[in-house]
C-alpha cells in the first residue's frame, strides 16, 4: 500500500516548491498590527513561518463581533502574505463558536460527554458560518490555491466550497483528538459532520489512534469506507486520512530557554525561590487540562513525602483565564481556585506558598526560561490533541542537568515522548508518586531521558510537520483531482495496487448527503458530484435536549492555540 510516512524527515523546499498559493484558513487569524509584530502561539508562529516562506493568503475571523458581521473580508497585506478576516454577528459568534464549537464539539472531542450542549440552534449557526465563510473565502480563491483548514470550528467548510464549484486541493488538520464511534456518536448531525470531511483531499490528525477513531466513525456512522494504508471513500470521494503530529519549533525554543538567563521574571523568580526546587504547570484555563487532579497530586506530594515538604518543594501553575463566556469554564474558574487556596493554607507557612497559581499569559522567553529552571514539568491532561508545553519543556532542559517530565498517558504527545514518566492523571496517587519518582531520579537517567526525547523533538519540528501535511496534500495519492469521482481505474493505476475485494473493505450502507441534493449548486458553470449513492434527507434534529447557553456573551479574544 502506498502513503506517506510522516515520521520521515521533511522536505523544507516544499514550502517554496508548491505549485500555487497557499491559503491557511483558521477559526482566528493573529492579524498583526505591523509587518515587525510577531504572532502569538504555536499555530500562529507556525503558520506564519510557512507563510512568510512561501507567501499566501490567511483567512478567518478576525475575533470581532457586530450586530450584522461583515460581507466581505477586511483584507491587510505585509510583504507576500496577506491576512483577511472577517467580523461575525454577536449571534453567530455566540451560537457557533461560544456554542457549537466550545461546546458541543470540544466537550465531546475530549470524551466529556456531561458537558456537550446538544441544543440545534447552536448546530446549525455552525454550518451556517461555514457557508458564509466558504462564500467570503471563494470570492478570493484563484484556481491552483492549495487551501489547508485548521480545526473543529471549520469541518465543513470545505463541503461548502466545493459547493460552490471550488475543485482545488484543500486538507484539513485537526489539533483536537477525534473520538471513537462510542463517543462521536452523540455529536448532534454526526454523520452529516462525519460526511462533509469528504470534501477534503487529506485529513490530518496528531495521532494514529485519532485516525483509527476517524476510520471507525466513518464505518459506523455509515458515512464512508475505509480500506487499508490511509484511503477512506467518504461521499463518494477518495481522502487521505493520516497521523501528522505537530511539533515545535525545538531549536528556536531551546535557544530562547538558553537565553533567558537574564530575562527578568525568571530572575525574579529564581531569587524568590531561594533554592528551593520547581515544579512547573503551563496550560489555558480548561477542563480538558486535567488542573483538579494536578492539584491534588501536588497535595498528595506534599502529603506523602515529608523531604518534600521539609525542602518546600514549590509548585508555580500558570494558567491565564480562557472562554470566560463559557459557564463551565467560570465554575472550574473558582473551583480550581478555591482548592489552591485549600492546599496553600493547609501546607503553606508565612515564608513559603506551596502552590503559586497564575491567571496571566507569559513571553515565550519568559516561559522558556521557567521551564528550564524547574525540575519538574508536569502535564496532566485528561484528554489532549498533542499538548505542545510537554514539548517545550522538554526542549528547554539544560542538557548537563536536565528535569524530569510528568505526562499523561492520554496527551497525544505521550505516543512520542516515551522516555517521559507517563501517569495516568486520574490516578492521583500514582501521579504523586512520579512526582516522588522524578525527584529521586539521578542524574544519569535524567540526561539519558531527556537525550531521547529530544531526539524524537528534533526529528519532527514544526516545520517538519507543516511540510510532510503539504506534501501529502499536493502529491496526489489517490491519482485524482480534487474535482474526479471515484474511478475503480484510478484507483488501482495511481497506487499500484489492487481495488481491494470487498471483503477487506469496510462497507457502508447508502445513507444520507450533508445536504439535500437540490441545494448541490455550482457556479460558473463548474458542477461538483460530491456522491454516487442515493441520497435521502439527514435526520434534522439531533438526540438530547438543549441546554440554556449564555445570552449575554462576551467574547475574550484569546491568542493562544486553541481558544
Ligand atoms: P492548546 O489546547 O492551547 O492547543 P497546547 O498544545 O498545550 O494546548 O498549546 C498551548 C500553547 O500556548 C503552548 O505553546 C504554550 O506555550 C502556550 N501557553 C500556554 N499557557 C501559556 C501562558 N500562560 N502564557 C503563554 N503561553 C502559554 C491545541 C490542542 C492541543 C495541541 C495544540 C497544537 O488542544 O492538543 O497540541 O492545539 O496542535
Amino acid at each position: 500500500m502506498v502513503y506517506l510516512d510522516h515520521r520521515a524527515k521533511s522536505d523544507p523546499t516544499i514550502f517554496r516548491n508548491l505549485d500555487g498559493r497557499l491559503v491557511v484558513v483558521s477559526n482566528r487569524v493573529p492579524l498583526p498590527s505591523s509587518a515587525a509584530e510577531p504572532a502569538a502561539g504555536g499555530l500562529a508562529v507556525a503558520m506564519e513561518a510557512v507563510l512568510k516562506a512561501c507567501g499566501g493568503l490567511w483567512f478567518g475571523w478576525s475575533g470581532r463581533t457586530s450586530e450584522e458581521g461583515s460581507s466581505e473580508p477586511q483584507c491587510r497585506t505585509f510583504g507576500s502574505l496577506t491576512y483577511a478576516v472577517c467580523d461575525l454577528s454577536r449571534r453567530d459568534a455566540e451560537q457557533y463558536y461560544c456554542g457549537f464549537a466550545n461546546r458541543t464539539l470540544w466537550p465531546i472531542c475530549h470524551y466529556r460527554l456531561d458537558l456537550a450542549d446538544l441544543s440545534e440552534c447552536n448546530a446549525a449557526a455552525y454550518f451556517r458560518v461555514n457557508e458564509q465563510f466558504a462564500r467570503q473565502l471563494h470570492k478570493m480563491l484563484r484556481h491552483d490555491d492549495i487551501i489547508w483548514v485548521h480545526d473543529y470550528h471549520l469541518i465543513p467548510l470545505a463541503y461548502f466550497l466545493r459547493q460552490l464549484g471550488c475543485s482545488n486541493r484543500i486538507g484539513f488538520f485537526l489539533h483536537i483528538p477525534w473520538p471513537g464511534p462510542a463517543v462521536a456518536s452523540a455529536l448532534p448531525f454526526c454523520q452529516r459532520l462525519l460526511r462533509s470531511f469528504g470534501a477534503y483531499d487529506v485529513v490530518g490528525f496528531q495521532t494514529q489512534a485519532d485516525v483509527d477513531n476517524f476510520r471507525d466513525c466513518i464505518v459506523s456512522a455509515n458515512a464512508g469506507l475505509t480500506v487499508g494504508g490511509e484511503l477512506c471513500e467518504v461521499d463518494g470521494r477518495w481522502i487521505q486520512a493520516g497521523a501528522f503530529p505537530i511539533g515545535i519549533d525545538t531549536d528556536a525554543f531551546a535557544q530562547q530557554a538558553r537565553a533567558a538567563e537574564n530575562n527578568r521574571t525568571v530572575k525574579r523568580t529564581l531569587a524568590s525561590l531561594g533554592g528551593r526546587d520547581l515544579i512547573i504547570g503551563v496550560d489555558r484555563l480548561d477542563y480538558s487540562k486535567g488542573l483538579k487532579h494536578r492539584v491534588a497530586a501536588f497535595a498528595a506530594f506534599l502529603e506523602r513525602s515529608p523531604e518534600a515538604t521539609r525542602a518546600r518543594v514549590t509548585m508555580l501553575q500558570i494558567t491565564p483565564k480562557s472562554r470566560s463566556e463559557v459557564p463551565e469554564y467560570v465554575r472550574m474558574q473558582r473551583d480550581l481556585a478555591e482548592e489552591v487556596g485549600r492546599i496553600n493554607g493547609k501546607f503553606g507557612d508565612v515564608d513559603w506558598t506551596p502552590l503559586r497559581y497564575i491567571n496571566r499569559p507569559m513571553r515565550p522567553a519568559a516561559l522558556a526560561g521557567l521551564y528550564r529552571m524547574s525540575r519538574v514539568g508536569l502535564v496532566t491532561p485528561l484528554r489532549d490533541g498533542m499538548n505542545l508545553v510537554a514539548k517545550e519543556y522538554v526542549a528547554a532542559q539544560a542538557p548537563d542537568n536536565p528535569g524530569v517530565l510528568v505526562l499523561s498517558q492520554f496527551a497525544g504527545a505521550a505516543h512520542e515522548l516515551k522516555s517521559a514518566l507517563i501517569i495516568n492523571p486520574y490516578d492521583i496517587e500514582a501521579t504523586s508518586d512520579a512526582l516522588a519518582h522524578a525527584f529521586a531520579m539521578p542524574l544519569d537517567e535524567r540526561k539519558d531521558r531527556w537525550r531521547a526525547m529530544m531526539a524524537v523533538l528534533r526529528a519532527n519540528s514544526v516545520h517538519d510537520w507543516a511540510s510532510h501535511f503539504l506534501e501529502a496534500l499536493t502529491t496526489d495519492v489517490k491519482g485524482k483531482s480534487s474535482d474526479s469521482r471515484v474511478a475503480e481505474h484510478s484507483f488501482s493505476n495511481a497506487v499500484g495496487v489492487a481495488r481491494p475485494e470487498p471483503s477487506s473493505v469496510a462497507r457502508r450502507a447508502p445513507s444520507a448527503l450533508p445536504r439535500a441534493s437540490s441545494q448541490r449548486r455550482s457556479t460558473k458553470g463548474a458542477t461538483q458530484p460530491l456522491s454516487k449513492t442515493p441520497r435521502r434527507k439527514p435526520p434534522l434534529r439531533p438526540n438530547g435536549s438543549a441546554i440554556r447557553i449564555a445570552k449575554e456573551t462576551l467574547l475574550n479574544p484569546q491568542t493562544l492555540l486553541t481558544p
